[in-house]
């Protein structure tokens, strides 16, 4: 429908944007990095595709009873067994492919005469089957599965929407958390101890444990390059076997930021070297996104989010922002930047 204000036609923009496999008619917040690029990703997968997707605010904000947004074949099962349903999907298409081939009979002279198993182009093997959550389901509480997943070698992409710590629930402390971060499980204070300055443990590493389980296509990307998102998804849909996707996703309550900075931050925090654009073919680093000269301090990424404002406010945080500088230092060796 359009609006007719002041003789000028307003047109609704659902009328003129081609129409996305995630509608917009979703619950998450405005500026949610992880719901636009879980629109990106939908919309390059195509209709072809089912997916399986964990507990989690991707999950919540998009199928509140009794509607969906979702344009394709999409399944919720729980919050840790995303991958075990995706597999499940897999061995029924892989196996319908060998065995349920249309019977066609073998003459025309009766019903009584054998049916011969005729081979027929079959359409399970283009279908791709994808598994996807957020940090905590993919970290943490449905690892044990997504394990599995990949060491059978199943042809499934798996995408992981990190927005660093379990938002659904009010932002508690993931293993993707990063250093120093203040959450609702590692609060920080003015105080000095260690445990004033947010969490202190460092991001678990889920790109290496990829790697270690011998995938084929493994990349780290962020919500900030959507052409870059849509090439890594473009090029796991042609790998046959596993892969992993991981998208840094701001989220705007569990960052403390406003919703239009979510795309400013997505770029921010690989322009400092914190959240490196990599890809890795069947386990050699192929491809790295080069951050501009000269580097961008990590302060300019974290004095933005309200999740780490404490480290901007005495000794202890100064300690920490230096700290913090290193980790991004590191990346930048180890991949080149
Ligand atoms: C077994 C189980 N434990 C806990 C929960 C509660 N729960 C639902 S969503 C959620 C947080 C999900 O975090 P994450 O996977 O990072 O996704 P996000 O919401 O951050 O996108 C939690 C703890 C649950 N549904 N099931
Ligand atoms: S809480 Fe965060 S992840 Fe959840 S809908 Fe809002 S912005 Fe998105
Ligand atoms: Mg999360």
């Amino acid at each position: 429908m359009s609006t007719i204000t002041n003789k000028t036609i307003i047109k609704n923009p659902l009328e003129t944007s081609p129409k996305s496999l995630l509608s917009p008619n979703h619950h998450a917040c405005a500026g949610c990095g992880q719901i636009i690029a879980a629109r990106i990703v939908a919309d390059t997968l195509g209709p072809n595709t089912i997916i399986a997707n964990a507990t989690g605010c991707l999950e919540v904000t998009t199928t509140v009873y009794p509607e969906s947004s979702w344009g394709m074949p999409w399944i919720h099962s729980l919050f840790e067994n995303a991958p075990a349903v995706a597999s499940g999907i897999r061995a029924a298409l892989d196996y319908k492919e060998k065995n349920i081939t249309p019977l066609i009979p073998s003459c025309q002279c009766g019903s009584s005469a054998p049916l011969i198993p005729q081979a027929q182009p079959s359409s399970s093997s283009r279908i791709k089957v994808v598994a996807q959550g957020g940090d905590g389901s993919t970290f943490d509480i449905g690892f044990g599965l997504l394990s599995g997943m990949w060491t059978r070698n199943e042809n499934i992409i798996y995408i992981c929407y990190d927005n660093e710590g379990y938002m659904n629930t009010g932002a508690q402390a993931s293993a993707a958390t990063p250093w120093a971060a203040n959450t609702t499980t590692t609060p920080a204070s003015s105080g000095h101890k260690i445990s004033a300055i947010g969490s202190h443990l460092f991001k678990k590493n889920m790109i290496a444990l990829a790697l270690a389980h011998g995938l084929k296509y493994v990349a780290q990307t962020t919500v900030s390059y959507p052409s870059d998102v849509i090439a890594k998804i473009k090029k796991a849909q042609t790998i046959n076997g596993p892969s992993y996707i991981q998208i840094l996703v701001p989220c705007v309550p569990g960052w403390k930021i406003k919703p239009n900075q979510t795309i400013e931050l997505g770029k921010l925090a690989v322009q400092t070297g914190l959240y490196p654009i990599i890809e890795y073919a069947n386990g050699v680093l192929t491809n790295s996104l080069k951050i501009n000269s000269p580097k961008t301090p990590v302060e300019e990424y974290l004095k933005q989010q309200g999740r780490f404002k404490h480290l901007f406010k005495n000794k202890t945080g100064e300690k920490q922002l230096k700290f913090i500088q290193q980790i991004a230092d590191e990346n930048i060796k180890k991949y080149n930047l």
